[in-house]
């Protein structure tokens, strides 16, 4: 970290409060946040660690009116479940607060009146849609109409989910209300405006010039946001739900909660200091310029911490701006984008009650497919492979050898090194860069890397043990064998000290393991991460517990299965049946000659997949063969005997060398599933379906 500073502010995204936390806020913004925070902690640097909900918002207010609740039982509820999932999962928050708290009221308020009373916004009277019936204004996301482009009936205000043309609401036909369906009207509506499009050019030096060191994908997105030319953007809305807008004449409108929620970062650390006084007051932390702030953040959130959030801190004046913001892609599950409102996550409050225990799993498996530079895919099948095969296989397996061979050969108590071997001389030096080589990762934000290298430790430790063979080498030159535990000792010492960052559980329990009190002297420790003195001979270790146990087959099964549960009850819930065809005349049906059949047989199509051939009594005397897609969904077996309908007078057709003399009619469920028609009661084959 430059010299300059004596300190750093690092924030981690305030979650919306509409839902519990998952897998995807762990790996974009939380474990990556906690990583480094641990890390500077460690390294004795003064540093503080804000988070908390962002309770304001359309999200929350759907959700709301979805469960027929106050907004207030809504964020209560998720606030405290997403607070109790982050401390179990470790996530270290010096403070994790909310900004329905009076402290950030009364601060983004103060915040928002002195830009008004500075002259900073802009005021705009504009025509925004409005529903009569409600008495409410809309925002783009609840307005739905006809799209222009392709006339899908339900495009977004915003955009059409069928032909992905962005939309501004204006563009729609027949605009509604999504919540109510009513139809919606125009009507004249001020708000105030921040101009970004002044801040164009000190943005443009203060990111492309000054921060050319940002992650690529951070600093692109910024490029052509400002390539694109700053437009003054709305800082106000017609909500009723948000803190209102502190100026005469503005009732029924609150702050946008892009507005606000930045905003949250400070007051949080505002509620901190003042509880805290030892830290000092909470203007040093966001004013003064030897502090540091680093965002943690997903990639949706960079154009507000990079560009609306510094022009709002630059109108106020006095605070300091981001240094960096190493924001993460995104991180799909099982191929999927991962979705609060379709219940499609993997939830950290589920996790931790139903894979109890297995914190730093997750901690380890998140941040090896760590999506910080391009969207990655979590699949359980990848996470049960790296805790079975790394953490088990590696890492819990070299410290259980040597903690359980110093159990048996010394009765726990650490012996003493002896001569260094050439081996022992060449593994240890491997040891001697780890610390600088972690540091200097970490402090490049490159997480997954630096993780890679804290295991790559584990794999020196396992080879180590594994080519001196103490087991084989005792019954020879057991003096030789006290040099080999003590080193494989100091080794598990040093995997201790490594992990701390990244798997703060696990270290914990291994420094108990070595009997070492790491309590409160973390930070000496790691300056000695890479020594080989760390676990003096003649300690008397406890009795040591396996450091990570395999993930069983049935557990994973059960969580693969839950997901495509969901998946299930998704696609049945967006279940729309497909648009009736033209209306035709009563005659045209009666061209049709739909009629029983009974399967006299049933047999898989030669080289096809797909088909099914039937033997049919149609009632005619002659059996009748029918050839049908439906091989996917039934056994042939399963079907002799059974009644089916067909239409007995469509011209024969040649399928896979058969002629195939109508069609049996089946009905196409909401997920593609074909199930064959039937009928009620026992008819005759041929009998007359009208
Ligand atoms: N709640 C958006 C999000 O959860 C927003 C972050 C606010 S950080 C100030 O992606
Ligand atoms: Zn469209």
């Amino acid at each position: 970290m430059d010299k300059k500073f004596k300190r750093t502010t690092v924030t981690a995204a305030l979650p919306y409060a509409n839902g519990p936390v998952h897998i995807g806020h762990l790996a974009g913004v939380y474990v990556p946040a906690d990583i480094y925070v641990r890390y500077l902690r460690l390294k004795g640097r003064q540093v503080l660690f804000i988070g908390g909900s962002d309770e304001h918002g359309v999200p929350v207010t759907i959700r709301a009116r979805k469960e027929g609740i106050s907004v207030q039982d809504v964020v209560d509820r998720y606030h405290y479940l997403i607070k109790d999932s982050f401390e179990r999962f470790g996530i270290s928050f010096d403070i994790y607060s909310r900004t329905t708290s009076e402290v950030h009221h009364r601060l983004a308020s103060d915040f928002f009146r002195k830009l008004y009373d500075d002259g900073k916004f802009v005021e705009q009277v504009s025509e925004q849609f409005y529903d009569e019936q409600t008495g409410r204004f809309l925002t783009d996301r609840n307005i739905r109409g006809e799209c222009p482009r392709c006339h899908a009936p339900e495009a977004y205000g915003d955009q059409c989910e069928k032909c992905g043309a962005t939309l501004s609401p204006e563009e729609l036909i027949n605009p509604y209300n999504a919540e109510t369906g009513n139809p919606l009207v125009r009507r004249a509506t001020k708000h105030w405006y921040l101009p970004l499009d002044k801040d164009q050019e000190w943005l443009e030096k203060w990111i492309l010039q000054e921060h050319k060191e940002w992650r690529s994908n951070v600093y692109g997105q910024c490029k052509s946001w400002l390539d694109g030319g700053l437009h003054p953007r709305a800082v106000t809305r017609d909500l009723e739900w948000g803190i209102p807008v502190p100026v005469e004449g503005a009732d029924g409108k609150v702050l946008y909660v892009w507005f606000d929620a930045p905003i949250g970062y400070i007051s949080n650390t505002k509620e901190l200091c003042d509880a805290r006084p030892e830290l000092g007051s909470w203007e040093t932390w966001w004013k003064d310029p030897e502090t540091r702030l680093v965002h943690f953040i997903g990639k949706d959130n960079i154009v507000f911490h990079c560009i609306v959030f510094p022009a709002m801190l630059k109108a106020h004046g006095g605070y300091i701006l981001p240094d960096n913001v190493p924001a993460n892609e995104f991180l799909n599950l099982e191929g999927n984008k991962i979705s609060t409102s379709k219940n499609y996550a993997v939830w950290l409050n589920e996790y931790l009650d139903e894979l109890p225990g297995r914190q730093d799993e997750l901690r380890y498996v998140l941040t090896a497919n760590a999506p910080e530079t391009k969207d990655n895919d979590f699949t359980w099948a990848d996470y049960q492979a790296r805790c079975n095969n790394e953490l088990v296989a590696v890492y819990g397996n070299f410290v259980n050898r040597a903690l359980q061979l110093t159990q048996k050969y010394y009765d726990g108590i650490v012996p003493q090194c002896g001569e260094l071997t050439d081996f022992d001389r060449e593994t240890l030096s491997e040891f001697r860069g780890v610390k600088e080589r972690l540091e200097e990762l970490l402090e490049g934000f490159k997480f997954r890397e630096a993780q890679k290298e804290a295991m790559n430790l584990a794999r020196i430790g396992n080879k180590y043990i594994a080519d001196s063979e103490p087991w084989k080498v005792v019954k020879t030159d057991p003096e030789r064998v006290k040099t080999i535990i003590n080193i494989s000792l100091q080794i598990t010492a040093n995997l201790a000290i490594a992990f701390l960052p990244f798997l703060p559980f696990s270290s914990g329990r291994l420094f108990t393991m070595i009997g070492m009190d790491a309590t409160g002297n973390e930070g000496e420790l790691w300056e000695r991460l890479g020594s080989t003195d760390l676990v003096p001979q003649g300690r008397l270790l406890p009795k040591p517990e396996l450091l990570f146990t395999k993930i069983e087959d049935e557990v994973i099964a059960a969580q693969v299965a839950k997901l495509e549960a969901t998946v299930r009850a998704n696609e049945e819930a967006a279940y729309k049946a497909a648009p009736v065809k033209d209306t035709i005349p009563f005659e045209d049906f009666e061209k049709l000659d739909i009629r029983v059949g009974l399967v006299k047989a049933c047999e898989k199509v030669r080289k096809s997949k797909k088909l099914l051939k039937f033997t049919l009594d149609d009632g005619s005397g002659q059996d009748r063969t029918i050839l049908s897609g439906i091989a996917q969904w039934y056994e042939p077996e399963q079907l002799v005997g059974k009644r089916v309908l067909f239409i007995a007078n469509l011209a024969p057709r040649q399928m896979m060398g058969e002629e195939s003399r109508g069609m049996i009619l089946s009905a196409v469920n909401y997920n593609g599933d074909l199930s064959l028609t039937t009928t009620m009661g026992e008819v005759k084959g041929g009998s007359q379906v009208g």
